[in-house]
């Protein structure tokens, strides 16, 4: 007969191993929120805040011991800074980190070598700004602004936000180690409003809500894991790697986090803020939502969508409806990636709805009143985005296939309208960052590579690509596809200066794709 056999099975004490994805539970810690910013002080009515990067501990999941971070004001994602638009506002940002690194530097790179080995600078991601606030990379300073690099010119950071309301961000950017410093926790939103948007319906206060996405991985002790060289190993040591690919996802500082909703509309304001990794985005079984804005703000119209390609530095906002979801539970996806990189956090719409959503996704955003167009260009600049390898065998990979410490060769003049194209001769995208404006994206097109690579002649082989729905807004930061010449449109209003344009893989952006570019005023 039947003796059932009683299995006593001992409840498997699930031993969390941070360098072991599989081990760690997802969906256990609620989303975090960054806190807001407050300003120090007021000087002459305008505020002035003081922002420290510090080493701090950091509890990444709640199975897991806590990390050491740098963040700002010991923080990590650092604290939101909200302004409207045209209000002047500064800042200053100090340096109180150790004096060690605690990420190898590879200091064959350029401007790492060091002494001063830690050294830090912050840059207002898609800011117009003057350029000795725009956080230029060699504007570093170490801890107390003991040392300072040679484009160093002041303590305090003033930012006019003249420009649309947008979701910007700020992080580090010094020559060399800005890979380490941003995966080391150095980076922070910045919220740009402006009356356009204030008077437009948008869900907002609580359900406005930002979404910081990174990659990480971790030793077995909790600690910031970053490859000290390549596989197989570069002869020199440590080593720059070509990417960084992360085993773990991380939204505003959690692992893998969930957030309760209310079953109402949110606008999620989304960033990437990865070294290397591009997501695609989808909530639940491919929900539609709204996307609202690009990197410099509102789009004309919302875009309705159910895939989001997030390249690393691009913001996108959206508005997702879960007022006909109330008791679902709904993965956000990365369809890039299989297994735990294809998750990324969980909306549970379990929160009971507090007051009617009065909030609507408009119709009409933003009027386009400044249109680019092609024809009116006063400048035109064909740039390749190519590889070579370095005396160790390694790749390095460069712009215009010239080096950081190259003269300068992109000059704009105020004023005028400038066409950037993007030639990727390379078997991988790039998202390509231009500092202190925000451009248009105006198309992509295929075009025979070996061709060029033969005589250094663009042969169109099809006609142009229209941007893709999601990127038909104000960016300033753009991908640069394979096999293609990606077109963007601009124009230099104000703010002559020394700024920077470079691909935003920040293990690119150090070696050594990234270059100068001086905006000059007409003689
Ligand atoms: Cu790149």
């Amino acid at each position: 007969m039947g003796v059932k056999k009683i299995q006593t099975i001992k409840p498997q004490v699930n031993k969390v191993d941070p360098s072991n994805p599989d081990t760690i539970p997802k969906f256990v810690d609620e989303l975090p929120i960054p806190s807001v910013a407050r300003p120090h002080k007021t000087i002459k009515g305008k505020s002035y805040y003081e922002i420290t990067m510090r080493e701090a501990k950091h509890r990444f999941h709640k199975h897991m011991p806590a990390t050491t971070v740098w963040g700002y004001d010991g923080l990590y994602p650092g604290p939101t800074i909200k302004v409207n638009r045209n209000e002047r506002i500064y800042v200053k940002w100090k340096n109180q980190l150790p004096l060690k690194h605690f990420l190898p530097i590879d200091r064959t790179l350029h401007g790492s070598a060091g002494p001063p080995e830690v050294r830090t600078v912050t840059h207002l991601h898609g800011a117009n700004v003057a350029w000795e606030s725009d956080g230029h990379p060699e504007a570093w300073f170490s801890r107390n602004f003991a040392e300072t690099g040679e484009t160093f010119t002041r303590k305090v950071y003033e930012y006019t936000n003249r420009q649309n309301g947008a979701t910007l961000w700020y992080h580090d950017h010094a020559i060399g180690i800005t890979r380490l410093n941003v995966y080391a926790g150095l980076a922070g939103l910045y919220i740009v409003r402006d009356a356009i948007e204030k008077k437009l319906k948008l869900p907002k206060n609580h359900y406005d809500i930002p979404l910081i996405i990174q990659d990480k991985s971790f030793n077995q002790d909790g600690s910031l894991f970053y490859p000290e060289n390549t596989d197989p190993p570069a002869p020199v040591n440590p080593s720059v790697q070509p990417f960084f690919n992360g085993n773990t996802m991380v939204v505003n500082g959690k692992l893998w986090p969930r957030l309760k909703v209310e079953p109402r509309k949110y606008r999620f304001r989304i960033l990437n803020a990865s070294n290397t990794n591009g997501y695609t985005l989808r909530i639940g079984d491919g929900r539609t939502f709204f996307q609202i804005a690009t990197d410099g703000g509102l789009l004309t119209k919302p875009v309705e969508l159910t895939t989001l390609p997030i390249e690393p530095a691009e913001r996108s906002e959206i508005i997702m409806d879960f007022s006909k979801l109330k008791g679902k539970r709904l993965i956000m996806q990365n369809t890039n990636d299989e297994g735990n990189m294809s998750v990324i956090m969980r909306f549970d719409v379990t929160l009971p709805l507090k007051q009617k959503d009065s909030s609507e996704i408009p119709t009409s955003l933003l009027p386009d009143n400044q249109p680019l167009e092609e024809k009116c260009a006063d400048k035109i600049r064909l740039l390749t985005l190519d590889a070579m390898q370095d005396e160790y065998n390694r790749p390095m990979m460069m712009l215009d296939n010239r080096m950081w410490h190259d003269p300068v060769t992109e000059k704009p003049v105020i004023g005028d309208t400038e066409v950037w194209r993007f030639i990727n001769l390379m078997n991988f995208p790039h998202p390509m960052h231009i500092h202190l404006i925000q451009f248009k994206v105006l198309h992509r097109r295929p075009f025979d590579l070996e061709r060029f690579q033969q005589d250094g002649n663009i042969q169109y082989t099809g006609p142009p690509i229209e941007p893709e729905p999601y990127e038909r807004g104000w960016k300033d930061t753009v991908r640069a596809d394979v096999g293609m010449v990606t077109s963007v449109i601009m124009k230099f209003t104000e703010n002559p200066g020394k700024y920077v344009w470079h691909c935003h893989i920040l293990e690119h952006e150090d070696y050594d794709m990234m270059r100068p570019m001086d905006v000059i005023e007409e003689d």
